[in-house]
């Protein structure tokens, strides 16, 4: 099937984040910030707190159950309106390990070998004693996707290739059943902080899961907390320049322009403009200032609904009925159209 035969769905976005650790400034950037803007565009939304690809590592129960709370907290806070948009955890809609199963009977086990998460994530360590669930982890994101037959995901730039997959999987479903039945995804990977990087290392990406607290900037962080990992920014002692392309060799300092252009909501060229010849003892406060002023607003929120988890429970509870709702006939199309049979009264 062609993009342009997508015309006959329903324009629907989904996108979901793990609750595999406090939510970061990347998160935010990459992908909460953009998910509010689109709900706010008027386009149906669907965003999902994707507790069974947290568990593709080890995760301690009760914490598991406190982060994935505290993440929905934050969706809220950013601006996430769980009457507007669909907000629910993923392990309270089966359809999602069910659509899985038959995904990982079309993906074939050498795409899953070639993503590089996986690679990123087994790197250095025995790739074999990993669980089979961050091996399947895409095919599980496909499920996710296509249970809604979504037709755009937005997502940071780390998630392009676990996207391309998503569509392979459909492209091969639909070949090899001779159907049209699921759309050929679109990833909206957009603006100027698609690829937030660690505050200690600009070659690697901000991360929840990183063991350096000092590398990211949780949502959760108080005003004087963001300041000090702004301050501590690993950076180089060069003034900054007048152009982006002279910034090329300079990760560090590019993250910190970008962060700041994304968190303005400016072009990081205007932020050149406004700041070349000063160095970093000048550009470092004006960052921690727009910072703490965009995100202080949100933990402040937050704070006061993890104050309330029954209320947050309630509130996935109804956000997961919704999803079922959409998610069940096209689960119900899709086992007809693989062959099984449905005869149950209920
Ligand atoms: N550093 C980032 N910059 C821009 N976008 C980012 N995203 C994550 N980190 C950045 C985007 O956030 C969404 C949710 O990601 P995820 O939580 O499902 O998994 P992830 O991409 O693996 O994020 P983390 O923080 O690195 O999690 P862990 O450490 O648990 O693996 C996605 O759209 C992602 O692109």
């Amino acid at each position: 099937m062609t993009d342009a035969a997508n015309a006959s769905f329903k324009p629907r976005i989904f996108s979901g984040i793990q609750p595999s650790g406090g939510l970061t400034l990347g998160n935010y950037l990459g992908a909460l910030k953009r998910f509010v803007e689109k709900q706010d565009e008027g386009i149906e939304t669907i965003y999902c707190l994707v507790d069974l690809h947290a568990i593709t590592v080890w995760q301690d129960p009760e914490r598991l159950r406190a982060q994935t709370r505290e993440a929905a907290a934050a969706f809220i806070a950013a601006g996430i309106d769980p009457t507007r948009s669909i907000l629910f955890n993923q392990s309270q809609v089966s359809a999602h390990a069910e659509l899985a199963w038959i995904l990982n009977c079309v993906a074939r086990i050498g795409w899953m070998y070639r993503m590089t998460q996986f690679k990123d994530k087994t790197a250095g360590k025995n790739a074999e004693n990993s669980s089979l669930g961050l091996l399947a982890y895409p095919s599980l994101m496909a499920a996710d996707i296509l249970l809604y037959h979504a037709t755009m995901v937005p997502v940071g730039e780390d998630q392009k290739q676990h996207l391309e997959l998503t569509r392979d999987i459909a492209a091969k479903f639909n070949h090899d059943y001779k159907v049209d039945f699921f759309p050929i995804t679109e990833p909206l990977i957009e603006g100027a902080a698609t690829r937030v990087m660690s505050l200690r290392d600009g070659t690697k990406k901000m991360s929840k899961s990183d063991p350096s607290d000092a590398s990211r900037i949780n949502l959760t962080d108080d005003a004087d907390a963001i300041a000090q990992k702004i301050r501590k920014a690993r950076t180089d002692a060069e003034p900054l320049p007048e152009t982006l392309a002279e910034l090329k060799d300079r990760p560090e300092a590019r993250n910190l322009v970008n962060i700041y252009a994304a968190l303005a909501g400016e072009a990081p060229e205007a932020v050149l403009e406004r700041f070349a010849g000063h160095g970093f003892g000048a550009f470092k406060p004006a960052l921690a200032e727009l910072a703490v002023a965009t995100l202080a607003p949100i933990s402040g929120e937050m704070k006061r609904l993890m104050a309330d988890p029954a209320e947050i429970d309630r509130t996935l509870g109804e956000g997961a009925e919704r999803a079922d709702a959409i998610a069940q006939p096209i689960l119900a199309q899709t086992l007809d159209i693989v062959g099984m049979i449905r005869s149950r009264a209920d």
